[in-house]
């Protein structure tokens, strides 16, 4: 079993324990399990065989006892007992949108419905509605979701979700004998938040033995084409890839070709079609039939007159004209990042502690840690009171102390931002924090002008410093919040308060359509890691794929910013009263329109040039130490 197997199976133990109604706590476990092993970057079964399973994030002594018996024998006696329990089946019904586990228990128990295509036949015959809870709209909400999941299952996958395989594969083809250069192209170089295949290439001078060594390798479950320099595979997981290999001298055309856009490419041959050149994947060819070969990609773009453009930024979105110019943006790259304002402990539903935390983004190069536990009001993760927040304070000044001068670990709320747009701390609780990340987790699925309404009220507390996963998507089957996106991003933008990407890829979220917008016009964003555990820093690299498909520049982040700054900026915000009781025009513009614009992302056609926000007139820290706190607080 690969890890993605392995992660199916707790997955699907999470899904039945909930069915059966077991306690939260051991059904997050198995989920954590799930995910952890679903993103892990080496071989777990290399990991067993060392003996070190436990060593794994999230991977206790129950999960590691399972793992063992997994790949071991193959199978799991606990899985089989509790498959014999509970129908399998009522698993894809929970993928549902927005169907729980209570609801497919009562189906089956009332219904006797045990897979999709039963609840899917119910719910068109009506035989739902009796049920408790049930009626004909929600019947008609169950064949909604089902049609969604139909589109989905066809389609794309979070690119989290594929990325250590992919990563695997890269490995194992740059260990071919024969192999002098391996990448993985397409939409995963581009790092899109959804892939729909992958796109491997190699660089060797005979193709046959590595497309046979492509297609035995133990995570292909069938070969779809095998040609002389192309094959097709379909992985265990039913995620499909393309192989291609040429000889080293034409690598760089290769790797441009398809890594993309299609539409990038089109872009791209007519310009060189313009210079009397052709372009395909094996060479640029002049009229007279004279091959350039180009072993760089770098070799294409020069050979077009154009800068080097990044993989992220070739979607057609003005980056050719941009290159051509000379004026494409300088990129946010990973080693940009100097905070991380969005972390949990085991105040609320963290793994370690607060000191472990912070240690372990300082390990990372970090400079500085907001710790942002839960808000009250969301019990199933801890949530704090005012009086544990206090307390919380105390440990935090004491880590703080053990971490010295060259860290800087602010304390931060993850505050619930509640139904009606209010907060979920009173001001005082509020202003007495380092930063505040305002997020919703509940009653996501209000209609569009409420819950746009109640983002922006967020927006415009002046307590509030960072939107988290503005739209609250989760993958794969939670399609985000019904936003008037440009409003909430006109609100922020006029409040100053900085939009998360967070940089999980079960989130990806805001993604790079509304990134791109909100730098536009003139929001601030900041990539966080949303990290339980000090491995999840290790994320952050798909937040800044996010941030750069945006065309973000460093500045434009807050995370990029020194602690120094950063501090000034959080010290300035806050103090500003309570929002203003007569809506300015501005706040009005901010207001959702009845006329909503589409939900997609506009079309980033536009390319001008985008300035960051415009700073409020921030009122100047007082001097105070590294580590102590800003002056937000003392100036309550
Ligand atoms: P995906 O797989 O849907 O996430 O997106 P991509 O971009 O990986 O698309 P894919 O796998 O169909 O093709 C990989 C790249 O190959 C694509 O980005 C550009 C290139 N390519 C594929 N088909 C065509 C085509 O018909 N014309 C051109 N110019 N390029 C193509
Ligand atoms: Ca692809
Ligand atoms: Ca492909
Ligand atoms: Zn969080």
């Amino acid at each position: 079993m690969n890890n993605q197997e392995l992660a199916q199976v707790f997955a699907n133990i999470g899904d039945l324990l909930e069915i059966k109604g077991e306690v939260i706590y051991k059904i997050l476990a198995y989920r954590r399990a799930a995910e952890t092993l679903r993103e892990y970057g080496r071989d777990v079964r290399a990991v067993w065989q060392e003996g070190k399973l436990r060593e794994i994030p999230s991977v206790g002594a129950a999960i590691a006892e399972k793992i063992d018996e997994l790949l071991r024998t193959g199978r799991l006696e606990f899985y089989e007992k509790l498959k014999a329990e509970i129908p399998p089946g009522l698993i894809e019904i929970l993928a549902v949108p927005d169907l729980g586990p209570k609801k497919a228990a009562m189906f089956w128990k009332q219904r006797n419905i045990t897979s999709l295509a039963a609840l899917a036949a119910a719910a068109r015959a009506g035989q739902l509605r009796e049920l408790p809870g049930m009626g004909e709209k929600s019947e008609a909400k169950i064949l909604a979701g089902i049609e969604l999941l139909a589109r989905r299952a066809s389609g794309r996958r979070p690119l989290g979700q594929v990325w250590t395989l992919a990563q695997e594969i890269l490995v194992f083809l740059r260990g071919l004998p024969g192999v002098q250069q391996a990448e993985a192209a397409g939409s995963l170089r581009r790092h899109r938040s959804t892939i729909g295949d992958l796109d491997f290439l190699a660089a060797a001078d005979d193709a046959g033995p590595i497309m046979e060594a492509f297609c035995q390798h133990p995570s292909v479950a069938r070969v779809l084409g095998h040609g002389p320099t192309k094959s097709s595979v379909e992985f265990v997981n039913g995620l499909q890839a393309d192989l291609r290999v040429l000889p080293k001298a034409r690598f760089g055309t290769l790797l441009q070709y398809f890594t993309g856009s299609k539409d990038h490419n089109v872009k791209l041959r007519e310009r060189a079609l313009r210079q009397g050149l052709s372009l395909s994947e094996y060479a640029l060819t002049r009229e007279s039939g004279a091959e350039i070969l180009c072993a760089a990609e770098e070799e294409v773009y020069r050979r077009l007159g154009l800068e080097y453009i990044p993989p992220e930024l070739r979607e057609d979105r003005g980056e050719i004209e941009a290159a051509a110019k000379g004026t494409l943006p300088k990129l946010i790259e990973l080693g940009d990042l100097r905070s991380d304002l969005h972390a949990h402990s085991t105040w609320s539903d963290g793994r370690l502690s607060l000191l472990e935390m912070a240690r372990g983004a300082q390990a990372r190069g970090l400079r500085c840690l907001a710790i942002t536990d839960h808000s009250q009001s969301l019990g199933v993760t801890g949530g704090l009171t005012p009086e544990r927040l206090r307390a919380q304070r105390a440990e935090i000044d004491q880590a703080q102390r053990a971490l010295g001068r060259g860290f800087t670990l602010l304390q931060g709320s993850e505050v619930e931002i509640r139904g009606d747009g209010r907060l979920d701390y009173d001001d005082d609780v509020l202003a007495s924090l380092d930063v505040v990340v305002a997020s919703a987790h509940s009653t996501l699925r209000q209609p569009r002008e409420q819950i746009t309404a109640r983002l922006i009220r967020a927006i415009e507390s002046p307590h509030v410093d960072i939107i988290g996963h503005p739209t609250g998507r989760l993958f794969p089957d939670r399609e985000g919040a019904d936003l008037d996106m440009e409003a909430v991003l006109r609100a922020a933008a006029q409040a100053g308060v900085a939009l998360e990407i967070n940089a999980n890829p079960a989130r990806l979220d805001l993604d790079d359509g509304y990134a791109y917008r909100a730098l536009e016009l003139g929001c601030l964003l900041a990539i966080n890691t949303d990290a339980h555990h000090t491995a999840d820093f290790d994320l952050a690299h798909f937040g800044v794929g996010i941030a750069r498909r945006a065309w973000a520049r460093p500045e434009q982040v807050i995370s990029t910013w020194p602690p120094e700054r950063l501090r000034q900026w959080l010290a300035g915000r806050g103090q500003g009263g309570s929002a203003p009781a007569v809506m300015t025009d501005a706040t009005k513009a901010a207001r959702p329109v009845k006329k909503a614009p589409a939900k997609k992302a506009p079309k980033m056609a536009s390319k001008q040039a985008r300035k960051p926000a415009s700073k409020k007139p921030t009122r100047t820290a007082a001097k105070r130490r590294p580590g102590t706190r800003p002056g937000r607080r003392q100036s309550q």
